[in-house]
């Protein structure tokens, strides 16, 4: 069985903003649109994935929290309503997914493997992020591929933003040598947005682009200092600075995301594809993806 890969790594933010605007037939909610920057990247970037062959898209979500471990989902198919708990006005999503169970088992055990607490989620009323949801409906709105979502350890909170970064580094390795042994081509999601100060009211009408902006100056200079290190291919330099640029902007890479993807992916030192940047109620959103293939990779902004 031939070595498998990791074809695709996808930095895809989750704002349930961006799928309410979409007005998908799965979600409830009627928007009259917003947020164009980032839903025209994702239409991009989901055109680049339909042009890769590859068999299961791997997810890690801020928004599964989990306390002890970190978890795995580990049945075939997850059906149910998704509703955001902030934003019910905007998102009451109807899902039916596939999960790749023989993938999520053999991450699992790799996990285990390595000394990390971690758990199968085989709970079929278990009901899925909206994380997961939004970051998989924009990059690849045809559900036409199994996923595996893979929960958050609040390594943060418990601990600190350098003991996450250590636990998403050993995570991060466990999965690809998964993925190697598999012999599958996977594409990694790591579903967050950069800063994440926001407002705390909303605007009567929530796509009114004319209130949309940034929370404040300094961490947009942030999130451009850190996206700018994406573009030239300074991931090793992104891991060193992940815990001053979390605590700073209160980003959401608190739970491991980038840092997650980044180990799977041998630390890239090339660079990264951007798809936009735009604010959703002041918090900082980059849609961004590592290549590996050198005949693929482009310049896209
Ligand atoms: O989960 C989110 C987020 N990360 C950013 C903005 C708005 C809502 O939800
Ligand atoms: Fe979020």
């Amino acid at each position: 069985m031939a070595k498998g890969e990791i074809v695709l790594g996808c930095l895809a933010p989750h704002p349930p903003h961006l799928v309410y605007a979409e007005n998908p037939p799965q979600n409830e909610a009627f928007s009259e649109g917003g947020w164009e920057t980032l839903r025209w990247g994702y239409a991009k970037l989901a055109r680049k994935l339909k042009t890769i062959d590859y068999d299961a898209i791997v997810i890690f979500t801020p928004h599964w929290q989990t306390y002890i471990g970190t978890h795995f989902l580990g049945l075939p198919e997850f059906k149910s309503k998704s509703v955001d708990p902030v934003f019910p006005n905007l998102f009451r999503y109807n899902y039916d997914l596939k999960v790749d169970v023989e993938l999520a088992e053999a991450m699992h055990e790799e996990t285990a493997k390595a000394g990390i607490i971690t758990k199968m989620m085989r709970n079929p009323d278990f009901r899925v992020d909206y994380g997961t949801i939004t970051s998989c409906h924009l990059l690849n709105p045809s559900w036409d591929k199994p996923i595996v979502t893979i929960s958050s350890n609040r390594n943060s909170h418990y601990y600190s933003n350098e003991v996450m970064v250590e636990q998403a580094k050993a995570l991060g390795e466990a999965c690809m040598r998964a993925i190697e042994k598999s012999g599958k081509k996977v594409v990694l999601v790591s579903s967050h947005s950069l800063s994440h100060r926001h407002f705390v009211t909303e605007s009567p009408l929530p796509e009114d682009m004319s209130r949309e902006h940034i929370y404040n100056h300094s961490q947009y200079v942030w999130d451009m200092k850190i996206i700018d290190m994406f573009r030239k291919g300074q991931m090793q330099e992104v891991v060193d600075i992940m815990p001053e640029y979390t605590e700073q902007t209160i980003a959401e890479t608190e739970a491991g995301g980038l840092i997650w993807m980044m180990a799977a992916m041998g630390v890239p030192s090339y660079p990264a594809e951007i798809y936009g940047y735009q604010s959703v109620i002041g918090t900082g959103n980059c849609i961004a993806c590592w290549d590996p293939n050198t005949q693929t990779r482009e310049l896209v902004l």
